[in-house]
């Protein structure tokens, strides 16, 4: 299978993130996408590709234009005041604020375009944010051109990104502008099946109106898990979209078994809806030595995921998204590509 892959992800490397109170070390970082590249190259799993350019408008499909102008500019803003810190939120807009009026003060602006305070902006982001987003699109391109499968090695993650904030590590959702993507180069029907430890807000709320665009998740039940806002079986889509979401909120502690009943449910819902392309937003968070994830999946577990993914028989991109375990994210994420190419 080929990897796209691009080494500017480097340029996203926050220090700290705010978790039950305190300020700890960054979970997403570099280490993460070096460790899915060495084991890739160790294993040999086929050749490895840098991105190619599709300028900004792909990005403009999926996000507000004055949150991208935020995103590529916000460093700017916030180092003319003397701050060589990372940029993060510490107010956020919740219920009776106003949600449209955006505040003049990159403070305001910060919390404004912000779902939480654990996701960094460094003087680096907008280009590994929009590295990653080449990443997915070049992916997305040998998908379409007629490859069975490919996999998008993304860093930062995207799929906690909608329209206009950003958070959860995610600033731009590669996986739903790749989705786009492929709908405006001609596919008729995409799926998203989203299967990282953390429901996939964003995607989920990108779409929430179409029916063109199909989204599924498995995650964790976010009544206990973050995003907590979001990510309930009740929320089946809206308008043209009712019934084009689906979501598969599971307990903590949740393993192999529960996961597959989830996996097969929301196979036979892609079954009958027929993509053109699939678009997997991987994260192998859901591996039980995860140090921020609650679920019990052990390595050997991916391979049958991807096998079962395989299966169903439409082209396939891969997008990856979370997974903290920096030992067994190789093996974890390079488990299911290759479950998926066996059973091809
Ligand atoms: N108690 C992705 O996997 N912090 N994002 C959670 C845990 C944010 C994860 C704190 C987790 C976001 C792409
Ligand atoms: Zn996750």
């Amino acid at each position: 299978m080929l990897t796209i892959y691009s080494q500017l992800h480097q340029l996203q490397h926050g220090k700290l993130e705010m978790m039950g109170g305190r300020f700890v070390p960054v979970f997403e970082k570099p280490a993460r996408a070096e460790a899915v590249l060495a084991r890739i190259r160790a294993v040999g799993l086929g050749e490895v590709r840098a991105p190619e350019d599709f300028g900004k408008e792909p990005i403009l499909r999926v996000h507000r234009p004055r949150f991208v102008h935020f995103l590529e500019t916000a460093w700017e803003e916030w180092s003319a005041l003397g701050r060589t810190h990372d940029a993060l939120p510490f107010i956020l807009p919740v219920r009776y604020t106003n949600q449209e009026r955006e505040p003049q003060n990159i403070d305001g602006k910060l919390g404004f375009y912000s779902l939480d305070m654990a996701t960094p902006i460094t003087s680096g982001t907008w280009q590994a944010a929009t590295a990653s987003v080449k990443v997915a699109l070049t992916a997305a391109q040998h998908v379409r051109n007629g490859a069975r499968a490919a996999f998008a090695l993304c860093r930062p993650p995207g799929h906690h990104a909608a329209q206009d904030y950003l958070g959860g590590y995610c600033f731009l959702n590669n996986s739903a502008i790749a989705a786009q993507y492929l709908r405006d180069q001609g596919a008729e029907r995409v799926a998203v099946l989203d299967i990282d430890y953390h429901h996939g807000n964003g995607t989920q709320v990108i779409f929430y109106d179409r029916p063109d665009v199909l989204t599924l998740s498995l995650h964790a039940d976010p009544s206990v898990e973050f995003p907590y806002f979001l990510g309930y079986a009740d929320e089946k889509g809206v308008g043209a979209g009712l019934g084009f979401n689906t979501n598969y909120p599971m307990p903590w502690g949740t393993g192999l078994e529960v996961w597959m009943e989830a996996l097969e449910d929301a196979c036979m819902r892609l079954t009958v809806y027929s993509p053109d392309v699939l678009v997997v937003p991987l994260g192998v968070d859901t591996y039980k030595g995860d140090p921020i994830s609650q679920f019990k999946l052990d390595s050997p577990d991916f391979f049958k995921i991807g096998e079962r993914i395989a299966k169903l028989g439409f082209p396939t991109l891969f997008v990856m998204e979370g997974g903290y375990a920096v030992e067994e994210i190789g093996i974890n994420v390079v488990n299911a590509l290759y479950g998926f190419e066996d059973a091809s």
